[in-house]
Parts: C-alpha cells; sequence; structure tokens
C-alpha cells in the first residue's frame, strides 16, 4: 500500500484529493500538510508545513515513512500575476524542496502542471502534446520550468515522476482563489443565490475545463499507469470539455431558465484566458495511461447545481 503526503491539501485540488487517496489506499497512509490547519484536517493525518521550509518537509515525509509525493501547493495564475516574485519564490521554491525531498527518500512524485504553461504562439485548437510552449505569465513561467525540472529529476536521477497539465478545474467542494478560469465555478454559485452572473471573461473566449472527480480519478490513474508505457510524464495534456462564458450560462439556463448573464471584462484575468489554448489535445494521456473524462458540460451542470443546492441550503 503506498504511503503518500500531499501538500496544499487544503486548496482546491488538495481539499477533495485527500478524501479521494483516503478512501482508495486507507485513511492513516495519506498524510495531509498545509500552510494553515482547519477541522477537516483533522479526520487524518495532518501536519502544518510551509513548503518553502525543506527541513521540515524532510523530516514530515521521513517520519511519516511516505514512498509517495503529491505536490499541490502553489499559487494560481491571477494570483501569481498580482505579485510574481512571491509567486517565483512559492511556486519554484516549493516545488524544488519536493522533488529534493523525494529524491532523497527515493518517493514516487506528482504535480500538476496547467494549460497556463502555454502561451500565445502556441498552436491554439486541438493544441498538441508537444508543442510550443512560451507563455507570458508568472504562473506559466513557473509551470514549464516546472515541467522540465519533473522531466530532469526523471532523466538524471530516475526518479519517477508524472504530471498532468490541468484545465479549469470545476467543483462545488472547494472554491478555487486568485485563478483565471474560477468563473466557471463562480457562476453555479451565483445561479442558485441571485439567478445572475457577471463574467469577467468576454463572450467567445474559450477555455478547457474539467469536472474534479475526473480530474483526481486522472492523478491516482496516473499514478498508477505502467512506467514503460509511459512514453511522456511531465505533463499529459487533460482535458474533459471546452467552453466560452455563454456556453456554460447556455448549459445553466437548462436547469435554471430564468438564470441571466452579463460581463463585465477583467483585462487582467482575459489578457491570461487570451494567451492559453481555445481546446487541447489528450491523446497522449488517452494511449500511454488510458485517461478518460465521464462529465460533460451538461451532465457536470446536472450535478454541480444538485450537490450546490444542497450546500448552500438553496
Ligand atoms: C487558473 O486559472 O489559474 C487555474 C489553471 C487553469 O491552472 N485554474
Amino acid at each position: 500500500m503506498k504511503k503518500i503526503m500531499v501538500t496544499g491539501a487544503l486548496g482546491q485540488i488538495g481539499s477533495e484529493l485527500i478524501t479521494k487517496l483516503r478512501s482508495e489506499y486507507g485513511t492513516e497512509n495519506v498524510l495531509a500538510t498545509d500552510i494553515r490547519h482547519t477541522d477537516v484536517a483533522t479526520e487524518g493525518p495532518f501536519e502544518l508545513l510551509d513548503v518553502t521550509d525543506a527541513k521540515n518537509m524532510h523530516a514530515l515525509a521521513k517520519d511519516f515513512g511516505a514512498d509517495t509525493m503529491m505536490h499541490m501547493a502553489a499559487l494560481l495564475s491571477a494570483k501569481a500575476e498580482d505579485e510574481p516574485l512571491f509567486a517565483w519564490n512559492l511556486n519554484m521554491g516549493g516545488l524544488m524542496n519536493a522533488l529534493e525531498v523525494s529524491r532523497e527518500l527515493d518517493m514516487q512524485f506528482f504535480t500538476p502542471s496547467s494549460i497556463g504553461a502555454f502561451g500565445p504562439s502556441t498552436p491554439k485548437k486541438d493544441t498538441p502534446q508537444d508543442t510550443l510552449q512560451r507563455p507570458t505569465t508568472m504562473y506559466g513561467v513557473n509551470k514549464v520550468a516546472g515541467e522540465l525540472l519533473c522531466d530532469y529529476y526523471f532523466h538524471k536521477f530516475g526518479m519517477d515522476t508524472r504530471g498532468v497539465r490541468f484545465p479549469g478545474l470545476i467543483s462545488y467542494v472547494s472554491k478555487p482563489g486568485g485563478g483565471t478560469t474560477d468563473y466557471a465555478v463562480d457562476i453555479y454559485y451565483k445561479a442558485l443565490e441571485e439567478g445572475k452572473y457577471t463574467s469577467y471573461i468576454a463572450e467567445g473566449t474559450r477555455m478547457d475545463m474539467m469536472y474534479m472527480p475526473d480530474a483526481l480519478q486522472a492523478i491516482v490513474d496516473l499514478m498508477e499507469a505502467d512506467p514503460t508505457k509511459l512514453i511522456h510524464r511531465n505533463a499529459f495534456n487533460v482535458t474533459a470539455m471546452s467552453f466560452e462564458p455563454s456556453e456554460i450560462a447556455a448549459s445553466i439556463k437548462k436547469q435554471i431558465p430564468t438564470f441571466e448573464m452579463a460581463y463585465d471584462v477583467d483585462p487582467v484575468r482575459q489578457a491570461i484566458a487570451d494567451s492559453w489554448p481555445d481546446s487541447i489535445d489528450a491523446t497522449a494521456a488517452v494511449n500511454e495511461w488510458g485517461f478518460k473524462a465521464n462529465y460533460d458540460l451538461d451532465k457536470m451542470t446536472v450535478d454541480m447545481l444538485a450537490k450546490l443546492k444542497t450546500k448552500l441550503n438553496v
């Protein structure tokens, strides 16, 4: 049985990844770590960890007997654009520490990259697995450097590093913070709470997205995949759908016919979105480790609204 240490365990992905991993591998085999503490964290092993503190990271991984590191702690795209130096220090410093600790303790390694690793010169439609990566955001620079570093640790040290390029992730459990794709989560909350939503992303701006259950399954499937089948490692394109704001609004309207959408574009997040692909091609992930997404836009909308209604008690 794996013994997994997760950093950033209270973030958007981490908080649900912990539950998924504990149900797959047993509560006692998954150590959640984060810079802050909440009640959720007390349902299993939890330790406070600032990922820029390499010594503490090493001590926690060693004491727990971890054989797998899932490094999730990172600043998202819009926040990183706001505080580029802080983003560099946290995203790259945290990643280097996690890679070094994993090398020293001989651990399998996962960290997510993102569609943010692409830039304006990348082919916009059906973006291939191997293509031009010249991002124009600090987040993108971090993600490309991260992909290269993880490949470097694989080639140089034989470390079992694996990763995916996640699209925008949509979930009813934890809200994202500081991302460009966050509108696609906010819209469901506002649809139920106010019956309307003002999008900060302009009409016609397509981005890839995925429902959280598919994202979590992708992490588990990739980490369990036969290494001899992996031609790529860091990081696989994965996606479930590509839509623009009016399409998610139309999907919500099918469930809430009175729902209304308006636009008030935020230039910073719009510029980031404009630099990203419209749709990426996940063929390599499908062929090399059987990636599959179960939710399309309408199926996700039905589930999101049902789950959020209960959560928000509306
Ligand atoms: C963001 O918008 O920053 C993230 C991402 C696509 O990496 N959701």
